[in-house]
């Protein structure tokens, strides 16, 4: 057994008959929320219960070819909303997946947390606030999809892991650790994906799907950030990169399309840390990448609003574009870049 019995018999006592169930992640889900709540959501309507994943925003077109997206109720517009507000107030248990803090949910947090319903949190990431009555957190796994494999088996139910599920989970794993390139790559993360090939899972299906659907102007914008807006600074250590709205409407982006952008500062050698900026109508969306020991999410967090792991983490900026860019390059003298290893 992966996971603490008392947290395993728990979730099975509460699973013991039908529930009406409700499933969140958080906003903007990526291959993992949605992977790993997909999956879920199959497993606990083979159990016999009634489920719904509902989502805060709508994800990315690149991700749309998931098993069972079409499936998912989005709290964005008004429809959406007044369904969800339904759907949570009926709820008897809530699931939150691949994250731990009610504020990534946007406006949908209000609706969670009026919620009666047994809160379970199912994450990975660090730092979790104190808002789920079974609690599975563990900043070991690299991915909520490598846990829900684990629960499953823990809960004597891998029989019921089928190809989709299977693909599902595989899609969370191998997003959140770089196709088992990041040093979140654990000797567990590995037997998972055992487990999920036995089961039907395709890794080069799955690596097509995700990492070579680029759009034309998508990869143009790649190279012309690259070529024109990529910025060293600390001796090479830390490259950044700010893109404003016009450059966003000038290459046609949509949603999701600087994902992954941050981490090709690193093909160069001897950088450390990559942040990028985008302006949003009303705020500086960044995310942050780094090496080793130096750690962003606490950078994030205590200075960007956001957080998430060591080496990768979101944050936001009320400030204009230029006014963000000189908070970051004043505030990263807070981060010791001498020890990395
Ligand atoms: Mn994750």
């Amino acid at each position: 057994m992966k996971f603490p019995p008392i947290a395993i018999q728990s979730l099975k006592d509460l699973l013991s008959r039908p529930k009406k169930v409700v499933i969140v992640s958080h906003r903007n889900p990526d291959g993992d929320a949605l992977g790993s709540s997909l999956a879920w959501k199959s497993y606990l309507e083979k159990k016999g219960h009634t489920v719904n994943f509902i989502s805060p925003t709508s994800f990315t077109t690149n991700l749309k070819w998931i098993p069972g997206t079409e499936t998912i109720v989005v709290c964005e517009n008004g429809k959406g909303w007044k369904k969800s507000e339904a759907l949570i107030a009926e709820a008897e248990v809530i699931f939150c997946l691949d994250f731990n803090a009610v504020s990534r949910l946007e406006n949908m947090a209000m609706l969670i947390n009026k919620s009666t319903a047994v809160k379970v949190m199912i994450d990975h990431h660090l730092e979790p606030e104190d808002f789920a009555s079974i609690v599975f957190s563990d900043t070991k796994y690299c991915s909520t999809a490598e846990m829900v494999c684990d629960i499953i088996c823990d809960l004597e139910d891998a029989a019921l892991i089928d190809q989709p599920m299977a693909e599902c989970l595989y899609v969370g794993l191998a997003t959140d650790n770089g196709f088992f390139q990041f040093n979140n790559t654990t000797p567990n993360a590995h037997r998972v994906a055992a487990v999920l090939l036995e089961k039907g899972a395709r890794p080069d299906y799955v690596s097509e799907k995700i990492n070579n659907i680029f759009r034309e102007t998508r990869l143009r914008f790649f190279g012309y950030c690259l070529h024109e807006k990529l910025k060293l600074v600390n001796d090479g250590k830390v490259a950044y990169m700010l893109v404003t709205q016009a450059e966003i409407k000038k290459f046609n982006l949509q949603g999701g399309d600087s994902e992954g952008l941050v981490n090709y500062p690193f093909k160069i050698e001897g950088v450390l840390m990559s942040a990028y900026f985008s302006e949003e109508p009303d705020r500086v969306k960044i995310s942050f990448r780094s090496r080793g020991k130096i750690d962003v999410s606490t950078f994030s967090r205590t200075y960007f609003e956001g957080g998430g792991h060591r080496n990768a983490a979101g944050g936001k900026s009320l400030l204009n574009l230029e006014e963000t860019e000189q908070k970051f390059l004043e505030k990263l003298s807070s981060i010791n870049f001498e020890t990395v290893n």
